[in-house]
This record gives C-alpha cells, sequence and structure tokens, in this order.
C-alpha cells in the first residue's frame, strides 16, 4: 500500500496571514481576525451555492437593488452572511454592500472601528440558475484618522484603491478557490471539503506577462469606443482567441493564472461601464497588480481614482501587463 508522500504542509489561511503578519512588526493581527471571518462567511455561502435547488434558493427574490437588478434569492443569502459573520468582528466599522444603497455603520472609528469591509456577495448571480461559475469579491480599507465623525461614513469609504490594506475573492467552480492579498503577493487557497477548510494552495502567483486571450461581451461592439473596436479588430488579425464567461471572477480568475486581458468598457447601455469601482474594480486591480499585472479604467490606473460616490460604475481593462498595455496603446 503506498501513502501519498506528505509533500505539501497543510496551510490555512489564518496560519498564512499570521505567519505573513509577522513580517510587519506594526501588524496587530487585525486582518487575519477579518479574513477568518471572510473565510468563514465564503464558507457558509459555499454551501448555499453547491446545494441551490436542493433548497430554496434559486430564483428570484422579487427586489431590484440600487442598480435597478434583479435581486436573486441566493444573493441575499450571501449578502446577509457576510452582515451577519462580519458585523460582529469588533474592528469592523463600516461595511458596504453591492447589494444596499447605504454603508452599513457597525461600529464608529472613536469606538474602535478601525475596518471598512466593501463586498459584492455573489458576483455574476444572473448565471446561479444556470449552475454557471460565480464569486464573492471583498476589500478592506482602514478607517482615516484625519477627518472628524461629523462628516460622517462616505470620506471613510470613498478612498482610492491604492489605499486597500487587503482584497481578494472566492470563486465558486468546480472547486473554492480563495485569492487574497495584503500586498505582500497573491495567494491561492482551495477549499477542502473534507475539513471544512481553505487549506494553501499556491503561493505568490504571478500574472503571466501576456496572453492571446481576450475576454469582452462583443455583443456591445458596435458601442464600444473606436480604440476598443480597434483592438479587437487587431485581435482577429493577430491569432487570439475570445473566452467569456458572464461572471466578472470566473473571467478574472482565468487570467489570473493562463494571462490574456478582460475588458468591460463603456458602452451605450453603461456610458461610465458596468462594473464597480469601489468594490469589484478595486480590489481585483489590487491582486492583479500584486500578481504583475495591470488594471485601468482605459485612461487611468483604476487605483489612483478616487471615487464620487459609493455604487460609482467604471470601465475596466485588466489582465497581463502587456495586453493591458497594448490596448491601452490603441487609445493614444
Ligand atoms: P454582461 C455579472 O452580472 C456582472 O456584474 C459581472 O460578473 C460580469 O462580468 C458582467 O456583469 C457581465 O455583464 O453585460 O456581459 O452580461
Amino acid at each position: 500500500m503506498t501513502t501519498e508522500p506528505l509533500t505539501r504542509p497543510i496551510i490555512t489561511i489564518a496560519q498564512h496571514i499570521a505567519e505573513t503578519q509577522r513580517k510587519f512588526p506594526q501588524a496587530t493581527g487585525d486582518l487575519t481576525w477579518i479574513l477568518s471571518g471572510i473565510t468563514l462567511a465564503t464558507r457558509i455561502i459555499e454551501s448555499y451555492v453547491r446545494r441551490a435547488g436542493i433548497v430554496n434558493v434559486l430564483g428570484e427574490y422579487g427586489t431590484e437593488n440600487v442598480h435597478g437588478e434583479i435581486v436573486q434569492k441566493l444573493d441575499l443569502v450571501a449578502n446577509e452572511t457576510i452582515l451577519r459573520v462580519l458585523g460582529y468582528r469588533e474592528i469592523v466599522g463600516i461595511m458596504v454592500s453591492e447589494e444596499d444603497d447605504d454603508p452599513t455603520i457597525v461600529k464608529s472609528p472613536g469606538a474602535g472601528g478601525k475596518y471598512i469591509i466593501l463586498f459584492d456577495p455573489l458576483d455574476g448571480s444572473s448565471n446561479i440558475d444556470v449552475n454557471v461559475t460565480i464569486g464573492t469579491i471583498f476589500s478592506v480599507l482602514r478607517c482615516r484618522e484625519d477627518i472628524d465623525e461629523s462628516e460622517g461614513a462616505l470620506p471613510h469609504i470613498l478612498q482610492r484603491g491604492s489605499y486597500q490594506v487587503a482584497a481578494g475573492y472566492v470563486v465558486y467552480g468546480s472547486s473554492t478557490v480563495m485569492a487574497y492579498t495584503t500586498g505582500d503577493g497573491v495567494h491561492l487557497f482551495t477549499l477542502d471539503p473534507s475539513i471544512g477548510a481553505f487549506t494553501l494552495h499556491t503561493e505568490n502567483v504571478r500574472m503571466p506577462a501576456q496572453g492571446k486571450t481576450y475576454s469582452v461581451n462583443e455583443a456591445y461592439y458596435d458601442s464600444f469606443p473606436a480604440p476598443v473596436q480597434n483592438y479587437l479588430s487587431w485581435t482577429k488579425q493577430n491569432g487570439y482567441g475570445q473566452r467569456y464567461i458572464g461572471s466578472l471572477v470566473a473571467d478574472f480568475h482565468r487570467t489570473l493564472l493562463k494571462g490574456g486581458v478582460f475588458l468591460y468598457p463603456a458602452t451605450d447601455k453603461n456610458p461610465s461601464g458596468k462594473l464597480r469601482l469601489l468594490y469589484e474594480a478595486n480590489p481585483l486591480a489590487m491582486i492583479a497588480e500584486q500578481a504583475g499585472g495591470a488594471a485601468w479604467d482605459f485612461n487611468e490606473r483604476i487605483l489612483d481614482k478616487r471615487a464620487d460616490a459609493l455604487h460609482e460604475r467604471t470601465p475596466l481593462v485588466i489582465g497581463s501587463r502587456e495586453e493591458v498595455d497594448r490596448v491601452l496603446s490603441f487609445h493614444k
């Protein structure tokens, strides 16, 4: 009888963050506590995603969210789960969800609420009923110390993406994988159903510098800006392949691992782009850059953008550095 050699240690996210945080003397373990909350919440969400159809979470809930999109039952389950799990972590001050019009003020900065958690609880939810990969995206900011409580929550929230202290996503696909960064590389964990824990899969992921795959919904071609149309024509004369799942997290995760470029430009239907800056573009841009890639809104680096509104949308081109640079070269 052969037994698999114990070559791969079993490292959980909490252990990994704790070890990573030890490199930073000023680290207080706060991020470990927040990210362990996120892993707990996403394990609960995953249990519903895997049973959709058996438990009553398929289909529409019957309301619309702040963006006028039909809310799916599983959207609400995911949203409530994150709010309930993270809302009781004493260092969390403010929570911002794609599903909620306004921020949830858990604890004022003065009362110990040090962090802001921004999230899309279930991205790609229109794909739930047809069993296509979906995901949860999260971003962590530190509450600012230079503003008065009387100014309310928005000045804390509307910080540039470059101020994120952590970011990541969970992709509920053929396996459930979490990618996270605290600014010290991107690390991948796979949920092991036999023990119910995310265990380390790959450290310091590097996005390939190039990749002949572009990911865009070409149904909107006619309303794309001319430079994007010109780029797409160029790809067809240069042997590129096209992949588009229609779930941002799934399209991004493939790009992170295989290289290539994902584009969601401005369209007639969404003149500012469809994807949200604070809890979709910013966290994925931090992951992309930490893995050696790039993320722009076709004119400006995503992490340099300052949001003016909670649910602000942005055009997005994200992926391999050389591929993003090529898209941008059509805009010059
Ligand atoms: P379209 C899902 O609804 C989503 O927000 C992202 O996950 C995805 O990238 C995008 O919208 C797909 O949009 O217009 O191509 O259906």
